[in-house]
């Protein structure tokens, strides 16, 4: 069938949230056969989410979905999503299918199901996961990278058998099977993991700048309209297809994570370090699961960000010291997250701060810079993280840009022919995309981001991230 029927047909169906907790519960009894279901799930969950951003992408109004940088990543989406389902099936052999079938049909829930049931995926989007260097050089290369990761992000993968979508089951009534049982992972299961892994990984890598290219396409709209207001219509847009996107990576970053672990990765068995995610502050590795950390340390995190917040400052500035931040943090604080979110979030918080601090009281002061205040408390539901700046605030009408895509001062870059999509998110050069992203990665978990601004004075910005990690997904 053609492509754009396939797209679609795809893009009828509804996408299937996953909860942190499923993650994690699917994640734990890894094995290869787990891995092939994980797969089997993503394979038909990619490409229903693919075709509906592609549809959004191609239905942007007022000729946004023209802008050529929008198109470039419509086709980039489209690719992905016919890699996927043009991705072949696992060819089992009988006895293993029989296996399968048997476990599935074990689970009344299931029963209504015409098919081998896909479980849940996993995802990784194993960025760096915050360790600590004491080396300067090797800290600014993590900022550096850092900067970028946030910058671009991609998304997605799997395979999908082309044609005919199956029915497809509630989330919570998939059934995820103890292959336990299984003794003998046959060669068919370990190799398509293997290539179905590896499409993954050239999916991730394609979508890797979406974001600046998106944000370019907003650009080109911007040139293109000088002045017209659609504000609030790419406003809508970005957030939905900047969650999505969010959604998108993390169910192929796990994947990838899992299927890469020496257990269920002959190519990673040899390989030193290959666990995603141990690491910063002498977690052992058996706190993740795949990119997810299920102690993740709140104090740990908010004090790495605090360096590199810090230490970009002062290279932003050229100061010896940046001002000072003061953490207050419950000892071993500690919930289920994926790390990487975390630190990006809080860093780009502090980020906001120091700099509005060091705006208002200027380079030559400082010595004198008031503190920042990072505050984290524990509550039943939300840990929430409160960072206080005396940066001199903003004005109330303004509060609300803060949060806008569209908002970017950003002439400089506007006009410059050859900027670089790579310097999107140099440190500190707040592009405008920073703090919408944030908010989108705090809100993605059932968390929020608020600020509160004391115009003359200060601003606080509330971070808040549900402890209960069973929120559903959100899925624009
Ligand atoms: C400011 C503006 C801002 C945005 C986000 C976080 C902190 C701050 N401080 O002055």
């Amino acid at each position: 069938p053609k492509l754009w029927e396939r797209v679609n047909h795809f893009s009828l169906y509804n996408q299937t949230g996953v909860s942190l907790r499923q993650m994690v519960e699917h994640g734990r009894r890894q094995s290869p056969m787990t891995i092939l279901q994980a797969g089997q799930f993503l394979s038909e969950e990619l490409p229903v989410r693919l075709a509906h951003r592609v549809k959004e992408l191609d239905e942007l109004p007022n000729g946004l979905n023209d802008m050529p940088s929008i198109v470039r990543v419509k086709e980039w989406y489209a690719q992905s999503f016919q890699e996927l389902v043009d991705f072949p099936k696992p060819q089992l052999p009988d006895s293993i299918t029989k296996q399968l079938a048997n476990s599935i049909s074990q689970n009344p829930m299931n029963l209504s199901s015409s098919t081998p049931n896909p479980s849940l995926s996993e995802e990784a989007e194993s960025h760096e996961d915050g360790r600590h260097d004491v080396d300067a050089k090797a800290s600014k290369e993590r900022m550096r990278k850092r900067a970028l990761a946030l910058a671009e992000d991609s998304s997605n993968g799997n395979s999908g058998n082309g044609n005919g979508l199956r029915k497809r089951i509630p989330i919570e009534n998939r059934y995820y099977a103890d292959h336990a049982n299984i003794k003998q992972v046959p060669p068919e299961v370990t190799d398509y993991n293997e290539q179905f892994t590896r499409c993954l990984e050239q999916i991730k890598k394609r979508h890797d700048a979406v974001v600046t290219t998106v944000a370019q396409g907003v650009l080109e709209y911007k040139r293109a309209n000088q002045g017209k207001n659609i504000q609030a219509d790419v406003q809508r847009f970005l957030d939905r297809f900047y969650m999505s996107r969010i959604g998108i990576r993390i169910l192929i970053g796990q994947h990838i994570a899992l299927a890469r672990t020496p257990a269920n990765d002959r190519a990673a068995a040899g390989r030193v370090g290959a666990l995603s995610g141990a690491g910063a502050d002498g977690e052992e590795p058996e706190n993740y699961v795949g990119i997810i950390c299920t102690n993740t340390n709140v104090g740990a995190m908010a004090r790495e960000a605090i360096e590199n917040a810090r230490f970009v400052c002062e290279e932003h500035y050229g100061l010896f010291k940046g001002p000072p931040v003061q953490l207050i943090c419950p000892k071993n604080l500690t919930f289920m997250y994926i790390p990487s979110h975390l630190n990006h979030m809080i860093f780009e918080l502090l980020k906001n701060s120091l700099r509005a601090v060091v705006e208002r009281y200027g380079v030559e002061n400082e010595d004198h810079y008031p503190p920042i205040k990072v505050i984290v408390v524990e509550g039943q539901e939300d840990i929430t993280i409160k960072i206080s700046d005396e940066g001199g605030g903003i004005p109330r009408s303004e509060v609300p840009l803060v949060w806008t895509y569209m908002y970017t001062t950003a002439q400089s870059e506007d006009l410059d022919p050859d900027f670089q999509a790579s310097d999107f998110k140099a440190p500190m050069a707040g592009f405008g995309y920073g703090l919408p992203l944030a908010r989108l990665y705090a809100r993605y978990f059932g968390g929020d981001l608020k600020l509160i601004s004391m115009e003359g004075y200060g601003t606080d910005a509330y971070l808040h991230l549900n402890r209960l990690s069973t929120s559903a997904e959100p899925l624009p």
